[in-house]
C-alpha cells in the first residue's frame, strides 16, 4: 500500500457519502467532504514548504477541522504533534524547539504570544480557531480537493506525543504508522466495532485516548462520531440516546453516576462503555453496574504503547483489573532489580512488547535505552500482577506520577519550579485523593532559614509556566520534609498526611 495509515483510516472512505462527524449543533460532515477538506489542508502544508517527516505542532481547539489537520498530516507524510490546549506559552516553546517543528498551528487568540516563540524556533506560524477559521483555513479554500497521497511505509513516523518525565523534561514519544494502525485494528476487532456504531466522543484529541483510540477506531470501523468539544454533563445526557458506544476517563463516569438523570432507561440501548487513562475504582464499576446494568470495559494503555490490555468484550469484565494483553501484545511482570520474569500473582513492573510499542524518545537515546530494552520490551513504570485467570491488575506505579482527571502530571517538573521561588528551600509535590479528578496535585514547601515564603505570590508566578491542571491545588508549608534513613523524601508519608484534604465534594 502507498501509505498504510492514510489508506486504512482515510483513503478507503474516498467519495463515501456516509456520515463521519456530527457536531453538537447537529451539522453533519460526510467522509467524502471531510477528505476533500483534508486534501486542501495537505496542499497548504506543501505550499508552505513542508516536506515528509517534518513536524507539525498543533495547539488548537477540538473541531472537525482539527481532525482534518491530522488527516492532512497523514496524507502528506508529516509528523502530527498535538499539544494540550491548556499548555502555557513557556511549555509550548519547549515542545516547538525540542521537536524542531516546521510549523506551529495555534488558535488565533494565542498568535501574538506564540509568534515570537515560533520565529525563535524557525517555525512558520498559522492560525485556526475553535470554528476552524484562521490563516491556515483561509489558504485552504483556494486549494484543490484532491491530493496525491505521499508514499510512506509502516515504519515511518506518524506522530510525536510529548509525555513528561521523572527528570522534569518532557520527552517526545515517536509513534510509527504501524504503532497506530496495528493498535486501532486490534481494538476495532476486539471491541467488535462496526459501521453501524455511533461513538460519543467527548475526550480531548491531543492525547492517545481521544485521538488514536477513539478517532482511529471510528475511522477503521467507518462509523459515525458524535463529536463534542469537551465533557459537558448536560450535553452528554442529552445526546446519549443517539450513541451506541462511549469512551471516557473515570471522571466522566463518576460525574454521570452523580446525576439523577443518568438511569438504566437512558443507557439501555448502549452497546459499550469503555474506561481508561486512569484507574477505575471497583466501587465505580459496581455502582455503574447497579444503576445501568452495564459493565464498564476497562482497558490499559499509555502514550508510548497505545493500548496494552483490555477486559474482554465477551466474557467477564472484572472490576479492578485491566483485563488481558491485546492480541499481538506480550506482557510480563518483572523484578525491577534483576529484570527476571516473576511468577503469577507476584507484584512487579509491567513490561510490554508488540507492534504497538513506540520507536523511542525523540533525540533522547539514553532515556530510550533506560526504558526500552534491546529485545523490544518497554518498561512501563507501572506495577502490576497477573491473577490465576490471567487478568492483569495494576497495583501502583514505579514512577513518580500523578494522574488527575486522566491527565498525567510529573511532580519533578513542578518541584523544579517551586524550588527556585523566593524563600523556598525545597519542595515535594504529591497527588492526593480527589472526588472528581481521582487525584489532585499539592505542593509541600520548606522555607529557607528565617524566610516566610508568600504562597499566593508563588502560586501566581508558577501559573505563567505551568498549565492549570498541573498547578498545585494547595501549597502547604512544613518545617521539614519526611525522609528515610537514606535521606530520600518519603512521598508516601506526605500522601497519607494530606489524604483527607479534598475528601468531600
Ligand atoms: C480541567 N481542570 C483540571 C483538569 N481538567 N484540573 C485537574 N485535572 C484535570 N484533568 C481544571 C481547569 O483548569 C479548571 O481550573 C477547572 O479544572 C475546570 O475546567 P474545565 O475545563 O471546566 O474542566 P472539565 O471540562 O470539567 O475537564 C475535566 C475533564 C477533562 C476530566 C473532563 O480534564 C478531561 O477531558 N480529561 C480527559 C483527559 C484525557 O483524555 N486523558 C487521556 C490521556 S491518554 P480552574 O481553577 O481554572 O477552574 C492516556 C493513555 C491512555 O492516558 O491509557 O488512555
Ligand atoms: P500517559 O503517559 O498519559 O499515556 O498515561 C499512561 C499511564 O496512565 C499508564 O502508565 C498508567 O499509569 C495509567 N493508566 C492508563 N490506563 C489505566 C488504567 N486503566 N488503570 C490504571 N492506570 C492506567
Amino acid at each position: 500500500m502507498a501509505n498504510p495509515l492514510y489508506d486504512a483510516l482515510f483513503g478507503r472512505h474516498q467519495g463515501q457519502m456516509t456520515t463521519f462527524i456530527q457536531l453538537s449543533d447537529n451539522t453533519v460532515t460526510t467522509h467524502a467532504a471531510f477528505l476533500e477538506l483534508a486534501a486542501q489542508y495537505a496542499h497548504v502544508f506543501t505550499k508552505l514548504g513542508l516536506e515528509p517527516g517534518d513536524r507539525v505542532a498543533v495547539q488548537i481547539e477540538k473541531s472537525l477541522q482539527s481532525i482534518a489537520v491530522y488527516a492532512a498530516c497523514t496524507q502528506a507524510g508529516l509528523i502530527f504533534l498535538p499539544l494540550n490546549t491548556a499548555y502555557t506559552a513557556e511549555e509550548i516553546s519547549y515542545f516547538v524547539h525540542d521537536s524542531k517543528a516546521r510549523i506551529v498551528l495555534c488558535d488565533s487568540k494565542n498568535a501574538e504570544l506564540l509568534e515570537p516563540i515560533s520565529i525563535a524556533a524557525g517555525a512558520i506560524l498559522e492560525t485556526m480557531d475553535a470554528a476552524g477559521q484562521g490563516s491556515f483555513s483561509q489558504q485552504a479554500t483556494e486549494m484543490p480537493t484532491k491530493f496525491q497521497t505521499v508514499v510512506r511505509s509502516k515504519d515511518d513516523l506518524a506522530a510525536f506525543l510529548y509525555t513528561s518525565g521523572t527528570t522534569g523534561r518532557s520527552k517526545g514519544a515517536m509513534l510509527t504508522q504501524e504503532n497506530l494502525l496495528s493498535n486501532g485494528q486490534v481494538l476495532t476487532t476486539e471491541w467488535e466495532f462496526t459501521a453501524s456504531d455511533v461513538l460519543l466522543h467527548a475526550l480531548p484529541i491531543f492525547h492517545t485516548h481521544g485521538l488514536f483510540v477513539a478517532t482511529n477506531i471510528a475511522l477503521l470501523a467507518g462509523c459515525k462520531i458524535l463529536f463534542l468539544p469537551k465533557f459537558d454533563l448536560d450535553v452528554i445526557i442529552d445526546i446519549l440516546p443517539q450513541a451506541s458506544v462511549m469512551m471516557g476517563v473515570p471522571t466522566f463516569y463518576t460525574r454521570l453516576l452523580d446525576d439523577p438523570r443518568f438511569t438504566k432507561g437512558l443507557t439501555q440501548h448502549m452497546r459499550l462503555f469503555v474506561s481508561g487513562s486512569a484507574p477505575l475504582l471497583t466501587e465505580t464499576h459496581l455502582r455503574f453496574e447497579y444503576i445501568t446494568g452495564h459493565h464498564i470495559l476497562e482497558r490499559y494503555g499509555m502514550t508510548e504503547t497505545n493500548m496494552n490490555t483490555s477486559n474482554p468484550y465477551r466474557g467477564e469484565r472484572r472490576a479492578g483489573t485491566v483485563g488481558f494483553p491485546l492480541s499481538g501484545v506480550e506482557l510480563k511482570i518483572t523484578d525491577s532489580a534483576t529484570g527476571a520474569t516473576l511468577p503469577q500473582n507476584e507484584v512487579g513492573q509491567i513490561e510490554v512488547r508488540g507492534p504497538n510499542v513506540f520507536k523511542g524518545y525523540w533525540n533522547m537515546p539514553e532515556k530510550t535505552a533506560e526504558e526500552l530494552r534491546e529485545d523490544g520490551f518497554f518498561i512501563t513504570g507501572d506495577l502490576g500482577q497477573i491473577d490465576a485467570d490471567g487478568y492483569v491488575h495494576i497495583v501502583g506505579r514505579n514512577k513518580d506520577l500523578i494522574i488527575s482527571g486522566g491527565y498525567n502530571i510529573y511532580p519533578k517538573e513542578i518541584e523544579l519550579l517551586l524550588d527556585i521561588q523566593e524563600g523556598v528551600l525545597e519542595s515535594a509535590v504529591v497527588g492526593v485523593p480527589h472526588p472528581d479528578f481521582g487525584e489532585t496535585v499539592i505542593g509541600v514547601l520548606v522555607a529557607d532559614t528565617g524566610a516566610e515564603p508568600d504562597l499566593e505570590a508563588i502560586k501566581q508566578t508558577i501559573a505563567t509556566s505551568l498549565a492549570r491542571f498541573k498547578q498545585p491545588q494547595k501549597l502547604i508549608l512544613l518545617q521539614e520534609l519526611p525522609r528515610n534513613t537514606m535521606g530520600k523524601v518519603q512521598k508516601k508519608a506526605l500522601r497519607e498526611q494530606f489524604s483527607d484534604l479534598f475528601a468531600t465534594k
